[in-house]
């Protein structure tokens, strides 16, 4: 099932003037990042070419609490303004990952499930980017994307090539099956990542209080 937030995007909780959460996609280059956004954005798939700088579109996600999440709408539903921002994955390119997610709330990184052969890379990639100062204790959702082609690696083998476990106690993550194309654990891998950024927030207020 296709789980885009377009249709909900005209909701009156998401109110322009609300300062929208900052989201970086990062990954290997036709990880399908483009891809996912799009998804997002529009709730259907978009042809993509290679993103040469990045793109960037301001999403309602929905937040559910009614249960299911299918179905009508629901005018009381919550939902959280976004500003996802997908940058380019080309080698050449990812030197600028790091002025992007200076001032981010929260990471989406994307992975080919079917690429074993750059898993490394992108391992590389993701360690590098959650270690720099700026982004430590900033969460992550993990996008095992392209779940729907046959040999697409099961979530736990993409975990221990990806180490997550070695991410380090101060960087949550979340790892997600997803399908961009139809947009299959996108809506439930963003909302993981909400209720994350949500818990960090939380837990600096408490800290600067005890100070
Ligand atoms: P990028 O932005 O990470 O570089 P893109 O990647 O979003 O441009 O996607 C790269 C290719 O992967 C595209 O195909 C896109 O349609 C495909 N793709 C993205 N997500 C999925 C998915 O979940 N499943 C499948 N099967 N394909 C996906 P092309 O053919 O245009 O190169
Ligand atoms: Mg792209």
């Amino acid at each position: 099932m296709g789980n885009g937030f377009s249709e909900r995007s005209a909701l009156p909780c998401c109110l322009p003037s609300l300062q929208p959460l900052h989201v970086v996609i990062l990954g290997l280059d036709c990880a399908g990042k483009t891809t996912v956004l799009y998804r997002l954005r529009f709730n259907e798939f978009v042809n993509t070419v290679p993103t040469k700088g990045f793109n960037t579109e301001r999403v309602c996600v929905p937040l559910g609490g009614g249960g299911g999440g299918g179905g009508g709408q629901c005018w009381r539903r919550r939902s959280a303004a976004c500003r996802f921002w997908d940058v380019g994955g080309q080698e050449k390119l990812r030197p600028l990952w790091r002025s992007y997610t200076r001032c981010a709330d929260g990471l989406v990184f994307v992975v080919d499930s079917l690429d074993t052969e750059r898993m490394e890379e992108a391992r590389t990639e993701l360690h590098k980017i959650t270690r720099l100062h700026d982004n430590q204790g900033v969460p992550v959702l993990v996008v095992a994307n392209k779940q729907d082609l046959r040999g697409a690696l099961p979530l736990h083998q993409v975990e221990q090539l990806l180490a997550l476990g070695e991410l380090g106690a101060h960087t949550p993550w979340h790892l997600v099956p997803a399908c961009a194309i139809t947009g299959e654990g996108l809506l439930e891998g963003v909302q993981r990542l909400h209720a994350m950024i949500m818990k960090k927030r939380k837990t600096t207020r408490q800290q600067k209080r005890k100070r």
